[in-house]
């Protein structure tokens, strides 16, 4: 095998997809991927991979030191691609310190397992996979940068911007060749419903209220969640080590034209009548701390490494609405778990008022 890559949380949504990405196209590298199946892991997610020869899946927490020094002694591994998070806003609100143990302890459990396991290596790399939600919410007309300063606002983006800042500090202080990328809101097949997408479309199936925070007018930059894998390919590849890099597709949408924009899509996939998904807005208590702006200013990547996104958001809004249609049955199945306590515990009262 060329490479061996450990990739963290790859059952999750994006991990996922990363996975499939780099199983199909490198098949002389050798993917593991290390998740704790939390209940936003699951392995259905990468049944079509699953037995490939290139593919090795090891169920494991980021937080135990000991598995991962054991995983590295077994296992050659000369790149780690970081995903496992909590990655939900408003669970972070719920459970801050859970937040805190996987994203910041289980972070530096992991750096210092490839510390002890690389001593000084320089031919290996930890590349670090961010948010842009560390820069914190932006006024109208500016952009994030590389350059722009942390003021993270919500438990999950401190928690966030606080790995960012130990996967750069053990690269200054071990020498630990390493990148990072602070990305924007993807969307996609794979995304679990809770967040603003899958689960307003899996409400509108169910003719459900769409609990719209504070009056709609948030806004955030979506990009399709394939872009955001080839980006992180290109950056692992290519990118300059030490270097960050911001991932987004300059698509910009008030919450609230977005939610219509699907409501449109939804009664016409569904055959409804014109309106009937806008009929179930329902605006509520805002989330606290509501980031009011996003928007990624991503001219590095493109012109370092040539990075466009494929897709228009409206064209991937469609393939995400078919995928979320034909795949009722994982949708059904990833919120029977936890799930229905965390959405009572989480709109029961914001709906009731
Ligand atoms: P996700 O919640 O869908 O998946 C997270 C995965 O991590 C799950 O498979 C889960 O089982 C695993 N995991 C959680 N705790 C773990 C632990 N202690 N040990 C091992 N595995 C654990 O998240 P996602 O949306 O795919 O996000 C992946 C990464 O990308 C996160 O680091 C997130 O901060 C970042 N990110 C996400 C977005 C987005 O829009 N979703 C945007 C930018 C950056
Ligand atoms: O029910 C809802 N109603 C609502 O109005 C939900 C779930 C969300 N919203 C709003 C809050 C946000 O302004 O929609 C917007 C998008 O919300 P989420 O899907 O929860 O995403 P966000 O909070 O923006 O964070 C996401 O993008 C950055 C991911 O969850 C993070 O992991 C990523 O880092």
């Amino acid at each position: 095998m060329k490479k061996t890559i450990l990739i963290t949380g790859g059952a999750g949504f994006i991990g996922s997809h990363l996975v499939r990405h780099l199983v199909q196209k490198y098949p002389d590298y050798h993917i593991l991927n290390l998740d704790a199946l939390t209940y936003a892991g699951n392995l259905e997610n990468l049944r079509d991979i699953e037995s490939s020869a290139n593919y090795t899946f090891v169920k494991g927490d980021i937080c135990d030191g000991d598995m991962l020094q054991q995983l590295f002694e077994k296992h050659p591994i000369d790149g780690v691609i970081h995903l496992a998070a909590e990655s939900h806003v408003d669970r972070s609100i719920l459970n801050p310190v859970e937040f805190v143990r996987t994203n910041v302890l289980g972070t530096v459990t992991l750096l210092n397992a490839a510390k002890n396991a690389w001593k000084g290596r320089s031919d290996v790399l930890f590349y670090h996979v961010s948010t842009d939600e560390v820069y914190g919410s932006l006024a109208p007309g500016d952009y994030f940068l590389e350059t722009t300063s942390y003021d993270p606002q919500s438990p999950y983006s401190a928690s966030k911007a606080s790995s960012d800042h130990f996967v750069r500090a053990y690269g200054n202080t071990y020498g630990i060749p390493f990148v990072l990328s602070n990305c924007s809101n993807n969307y996609g097949p794979y995304q679990f419903p809770e967040k603003l997408l899958p689960l307003f479309i899996s409400n509108i199936v169910a003719e459900k209220p769409l609990p719209v925070y504070g009056k709609g007018d948030n806004i955030r930059d979506w990009l399709w969640v394939t872009d955001h894998c080839v980006a992180i390919d290109l950056i692992f590849h290519k990118g300059r080590h030490g270097e960050t890099y911001n991932i987004g597709g300059r698509n910009e949408w008030t919450n609230i034209d977005l939610v219509k924009l699907l409501c449109t899509s939804m009664d016409e996939k569904l055959g409804r009548e014109a309106g009937s998904a806008e009929s179930l807005i329902t605006y509520v208590t805002d989330r606290p701390g509501h980031d009011m702006r996003y928007a990624i200013d991503p001219s590095k990547l493109e012109a370092e490494l040539g990075w466009t996104p494929s897709l228009q958001f409206e064209e991937g809004l469609l393939l995400t609405i078919d995928w979320y249609l034909k795949n009722q049955e994982w949708v059904e199945r990833v919120q029977s778990g936890t799930y229905r306590e965390y959405y009572e515990t989480q709109y029961g009262e914001r709906l009731a008022n």
